[in-house]
């Protein structure tokens, strides 16, 4: 075996995020910059015997050098020892089908290859991320790992051998290490199958429910073509921008409602169908819109939550649920009503992993979009649609009475997030340490109509492991609930992106299906007053609303 040690010298700025090392496509196209990374990820997790017999997964989004760093990635994990290594084809898996994949083949664990909602293309951004043998992302611990490996990396070893053809399903050898090129949507297609009623879905369809799915040019597309048009027989065309491309086709893949605005007016309309929904760059968000409603993903994870037993694999009900901290409180109101405990953890997949691994929670998500399951350790796109969609076959009702009905029975948390981003990271950081130094003395103090109940910076302590994550967001909370909510996001790669949750409950069935931002103005206001973003940053208003 031919194994070249190569030198190397350690780039700055190789901590992951929130969800793994995110930066512009440039960047990681540095020689020596994802390869200084991977063999951080190998050294921060090689067990005492190495990967002698271990199994990798490998898989990305399919964005700009997605499959240059297939090639690099597959080269070091030969070098490093690994006996196998499982790849999708084309260097195709969605984040969801990857977890599955792990899970399945009960792999060492797997690389993901994306940088999920960001935009692609090569002036786009690029990422990658490690997830375990759980088929979730690294904890803390192991990413603090990778980070200080990248900071004293000197060499990184790597077979001189050609280029493995992914775009065929076979088993090839690479250096002595099995490379098997798999189909990237079987693995997770026989997942769903398994975990919901696919001829009530069947049925749903024949009876003639519509729906429009928007794969945003991304790597849900095949998957969606898959299930939704081939297997449950929607009507061809469900499917809309269903080809994956390195540059999404010019389409940011955030399934928001600046992003996704074609299904949202499609939906508004008069010609709009029954139901639509969107997911990101790598499948793991999702978009819930009913015709003439749309479902902020705070309210859809309480809605999955309150009618899980619709579907087979939840028929038993629920252990328990859970959401990050800045996601409303809508679910806290099923799991009170549910009897079952709900758990509040910092954003990022990764702090679910724990409770999700001990049996303590069964639905978790997010207000970014995220919702997922016990099933896999990874929010999950198209499972959100089919559990919805479950939910519409076995009820009969439509999105809006659905959402009518839950906010009769739970009341409505009118819910909003404002984002500033690519601000300069000194003026970000200047409005943070501004509100961080009011917190001490806002308790009981009487801001507009509310007054503070309790004013923090959010630290969780993991139930499972007794790890704790400190400085997770700067919590405002009145005392009827309502909550503001200041963040600086671990997934942008220029400047900083500044998220200002805002969130109220409404009790009163009469002042439920507001329009969400004058429902919240006052909030709003004080959130800027509190803040003074506008006066620190110079931004007048956010670049993004969700
Ligand atoms: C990732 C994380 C999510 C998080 C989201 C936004 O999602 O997995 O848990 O909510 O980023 O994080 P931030 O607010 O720090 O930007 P994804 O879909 O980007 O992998």
């Amino acid at each position: 075996m031919n194994i070249q040690t190569i030198s190397t010298q350690p780039f700055d700025g190789q901590k992951p995020g929130t969800s793994g090392l995110r930066k512009k496509v440039t960047v990681f196209q540095q020689p020596h910059y994802l390869a200084n990374f991977v063999a951080s990820i190998f050294a921060a997790v090689k067990p005492a015997d190495g990967f002698v017999g271990k199994t990798l997964v490998l898989g990305g989004d399919g964005r700009y050098y997605n499959l240059e760093a297939v090639q690099i990635v597959l080269k070091m994990a030969s070098a490093a020892g690994f006996a196998r290594v499982l790849v999708g084809q084309n260097g195709i898996l969605s984040t969801p089908a990857a977890s599955a994949v792990i899970r399945k083949y009960q792999a060492f664990g797997g690389i993901i290859l994306s940088a999920s909602h960001n935009s692609g293309g090569v002036d786009g951004d690029f990422g990658i991320k490690f997830n375990g043998e759980n088929g979730g992302p690294a904890p803390e611990k192991i990413t603090d790992a990778i980070y200080e490996h990248t900071r004293v990396i000197t060499s990184y070893e790597m077979v001189d051998e050609a280029d493995v053809d992914v775009t065929r399903q076979g088993v090839y050898d690479i250096a002595g290490m099995v490379v098997e090129v798999i189909d990237s949507v079987a693995d997770y297609q026989e997942l769903m199958e398994q975990l919901f009623d696919f001829n009530a879905l069947r049925g749903l369809f024949q009876s003639g429910f519509t729906m429009k799915f928007d794969a945003m040019g991304a790597v849900t597309g095949p998957y969606a073509h898959a299930i939704f048009e081939r297997a449950l027989g929607a009507a061809a065309g469900t499917v809309m921008n269903g080809t994956p491309s390195p540059n999404f086709n010019g389409h940011h893949p955030d399934p928001n409602l600046v992003h996704a605005k074609e299904l949202y007016d499609l939906l508004m309309s008069d010609n709009a169908p029954n139901f639509g929904a969107a997911s990101d760059g790598d499948g793991d968000r999702n978009l819930i819109i009913g015709r003439h409603q749309f479902v902020p993903p705070s309210d859809s994870l309480a809605v999955l939550a309150a009618n899980a037993t619709a579907a087979p694999a939840y028929a038993s009900g629920l252990a328990g649920v859970a959401r990050s901290m800045p996601t409303s409180g809508a679910v806290d109101r099923v799991a009170d009503k549910l009897g079952i405990p709900c758990y509040e953890t910092p954003t990022g997949w990764k702090f679910f992993g724990n409770l999700l691994d001990a049996g303590k929670i069964t639905l978790c998500g997010e207000e970014s979009a995220g919702t997922g399951s016990n099933h896999i350790r990874e929010k999950d796109g198209i499972w959100a649609v089919l559990l919805w969609l479950s939910i519409l076959a076995k009820t009969g009702k439509s999105v809006q009475t659905i959402m009518k009905e839950h906010w009769a029975t739970y009341g409505q948390n009118y819910y909003t997030r404002h984002d500033y981003e690519e601000v300069d990271t000194t003026a970000a950081n200047d409005v943070m340490n501004h509100i961080k130094a009011q917190l001490p003395t806002l308790v009981g103090t009487q801001l507009g109509s509310f007054t503070v109940a309790a004013a923090d910076d959010f630290s969780y302590h993991d139930p499972i492991d007794g790890s704790v994550s400190n400085n997770q967001g700067l919590r405002i909370v009145f005392n009827n609930g309502s909550r503001i909510v200041y963040r600086l996001s671990g997934t942008g790669t220029a400047g900083a992106t500044i998220r200002i949750y805002i969130e109220r409950f409404e009790g009163n069935a009469a002042q439920h299906g507001l329009e969400t931002q004058a429902a919240l103005a006052e909030l709003i206001q004080l959130s800027r007053q509190v803040s003074k973003i506008e006066a620190i940053t110079g931004r007048v208003e956010p670049s993004v609303i969700t």
